[in-house]
């Protein structure tokens, strides 16, 4: 069947507009609710790409700026409604905020702002501190992980970041209210974003041993069946402390602190004598210590093959909080070791740069934002501004290469595709911060416009937001509550080539990848969420504001 795959849910009315065709129509309109063309145009064709598999007809209508709903018609085709406006993305940001609350673990949801996705309190009891002897510890608190219950050290730190690192960009983001409980502060009341962090920040700093080391994880032995989170009562386990998941943890309290001093002076000293007491450890400690699962344990083992990027973040993050020349003096001497490292990637066919990595694993260029955003003249802020500028222009230059001017290639179609692809409009949206360039500005919305139903999946994914909206995501609460619709505002992990669950393998071989996908509950390897796959687009979001 033929069809017009585009952005469900709306554009600015400045931005770019643009729909896909998979058939051939050389003319199409855009009508209005009562069917009257507001626009006529004629598609161009693009041809056949890698990545869709499908011979496509780009309709662009980026001169339409009137406000509206509006449809688009192309032959007998009609696609499906969406909006243009300034206003056009309000519900989804708010929807994209308030996940993290219902991710919330404890005894931290009220019914009066979980409604009927409220459940009972869940993982109180103290954890087992694994292969020790040792009184078990209360790190009750912060946020489920994902579809599972567990919580993860580096990435609760890094979706922190995403969060903490948009609002320092975009300042608009303090404005987003989405219904959680108000959290005093010595200014009245936390904005909403960051009453929302500080829970995950709290249960961080729970998570941080006395001698300033930090546990990668606590969560069940194995991965609990199908149930409620107060259902989960198997023992909870503290693994192994790590090198990263210390690192991470001095770098996001650090950048926190610098946030939160301006409503809570003692928290904001709180976390910087935390983050201090991490970084020492790890001056302390200068080998690395990564993480493997204990043996038999199947939750997510969030391994790194080495620390310097979460080394080099902290030195980074420190640095712009202080100011103080040793920690840039670290970071200088850490980046050297990336530049090495960098280049042993692009030999392997590494496209990207690693000081522009912005993941749960390589998080350099969370480092390179603490350093632009000090807005200092320095070889090293110097060197990642063009970097973040040279990454930018090879992701505009991969939007060419397909139909729907989307930035990712074949090899970026892994585990959570939507995320690197969110990763990539982080990269691009901290360029246009510092050059302004349309063409960043337009491959953002097209990324935007993919994820909300610009593919060849016909879905948008992003549930609640858009007509045709994924809506069985892999998540244990939404798959046993009886409630026909999940959370709105979940971003699905998206298509994988590995196909890396049962359900995803009964898919047809040689798929081409954008199709590697199906909106089951059992995939989750295709549509899982998780907070960092939320969090960079809470981000990218930050930027989108109607001029
Ligand atoms: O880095 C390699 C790359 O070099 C290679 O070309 C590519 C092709 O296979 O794979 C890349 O590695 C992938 C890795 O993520 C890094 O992104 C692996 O294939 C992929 O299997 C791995 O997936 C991770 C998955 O856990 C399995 O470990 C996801 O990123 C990660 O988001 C996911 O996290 C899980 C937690 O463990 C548990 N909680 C839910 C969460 C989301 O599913
Ligand atoms: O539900 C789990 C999901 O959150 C994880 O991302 C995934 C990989 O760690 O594992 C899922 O749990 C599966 C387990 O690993 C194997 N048995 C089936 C489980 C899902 O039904
Ligand atoms: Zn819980």
């Amino acid at each position: 069947m033929s069809k017009v795959f585009m952005n469900q849910v709306g554009f600015l009315s400045d931005s770019a507009k643009r729909a896909v065709l998979d058939f051939d129509a050389p003319d199409f309109k855009v009508v209005d609710e009562n069917g009257t063309a507001v626009f006529c145009g004629k598609t161009q064709h693009f041809g056949t790409d890698e990545i869709s598999g499908e011979d496509t007809y780009v309709a662009d209508f980026s001169e339409l700026s009137k406000d509206g709903t509006f449809r688009l018609v192309a032959g007998d085709v009609t696609g499906p409604s969406f909006t243009i406006g300034s206003n056009v993305f309000d519900k989804l940001k708010k929807d994209i905020c308030k996940c993290f609350y219902y991710l919330r673990c404890g005894d931290a949801l009220d019914k009066k702002y979980a409604g009927v996705y409220y459940h009972k309190p869940c993982h109180l009891s103290k954890a087992t501190v694994y292969g020790e002897d040792t009184e078990p510890v209360d790190v009750s608190g912060g946020w489920h992980d994902a579809g599972d219950y567990g919580r993860y050290s580096t990435a609760g730190a890094v979706a922190v970041a995403h969060l903490l690192y948009g609002v320092r960009f975009f300042k608009n983001l303090l404005d987003i209210e989405f219904d959680i409980p108000k959290e005093k502060c010595d200014k009245g009341n936390l904005p909403d974003i960051l009453a929302e962090v500080k829970v995950e920040l709290d249960f961080l700093m729970k998570m941080q041993r006395e001698n300033g080391s930090v546990w990668h994880k606590v969560t069940t032995f194995n991965h609990a069946g199908f149930v409620m989170p107060e259902e989960d009562t198997s023992e909870l386990f503290l693994f192994n402390v790590s090198s990263l998941a210390t690192g991470d943890i001095a770098a996001v309290f650090a950048l926190a602190s610098t946030i939160y001093r301006d409503y809570d002076k003692a928290y904001a000293d709180k976390l910087m004598e935390r983050s201090l007491k991490a970084y020492k450890w790890l001056l302390d400690n200068p080998e690395p210590l990564l993480f493997k699962n204990a043996e038999g344990s199947n939750t997510g083992e969030y391994g790194e093959a080495e620390d310097i990027s979460n080394r080099y973040w902290a030195a980074c993050s420190l640095y712009e909080a202080t100011g103080e020349d040793k920690y840039f003096r670290d970071a200088k001497e850490l980046s050297e070791r990336l530049i090495s490292f960098d280049k042993q990637a692009k030999k392997k066919g590494y496209q990207g740069d690693v000081f522009t990595c912005l993941g749960w694993a390589e998080v350099a260029g969370l480092g390179s934002f603490s350093l632009i955003l000090k807005n200092e003249k320095n070889d090293l802020a110097d060197d990642a501004k063009a970097r973040f500028i040279a990454e930018a222009k090879r992701l505009c230059a991969n939007a060419k290469k397909n139909g729907f001017n989307l930035c990712m290639e074949k090899t970026d179609f892994i585990w959570g595709s939507n995320m690197e692809l969110l990763k990539y409009l982080m990269v691009l949206t901290v360029a246009n911060v510092i050059s302004e360039e349309k063409e960043f500005k337009d491959t953002i919305t097209s990324g935007i416009d993919y994820l909300l139903g610009c593919n060849s999946m016909d879905v948008s994914y992003v549930t609640g937001n858009g007509e045709k909206a994924f809506k069985n995501p892999h998540l244990r609460p939404t798959a046993v509550d009886d409630i026909e619709e999940p959370w709105p505002g979940l971003v699905s992990g998206g298509p994988n080539i590995g196909l890396q669950d049962e359900r995803a393998q009964t898919l047809p071989k040689n798929l081409p990848a954008m199709k590697c996908y199906l909106d089951h509950v059992d995939c989750y390897s295709l549509n899982e969420i998780t907070i960092y796959w939320n969090s960079p687009f809470v981000f990218v979001m930050g930027s989108l504001v109607s001029n």
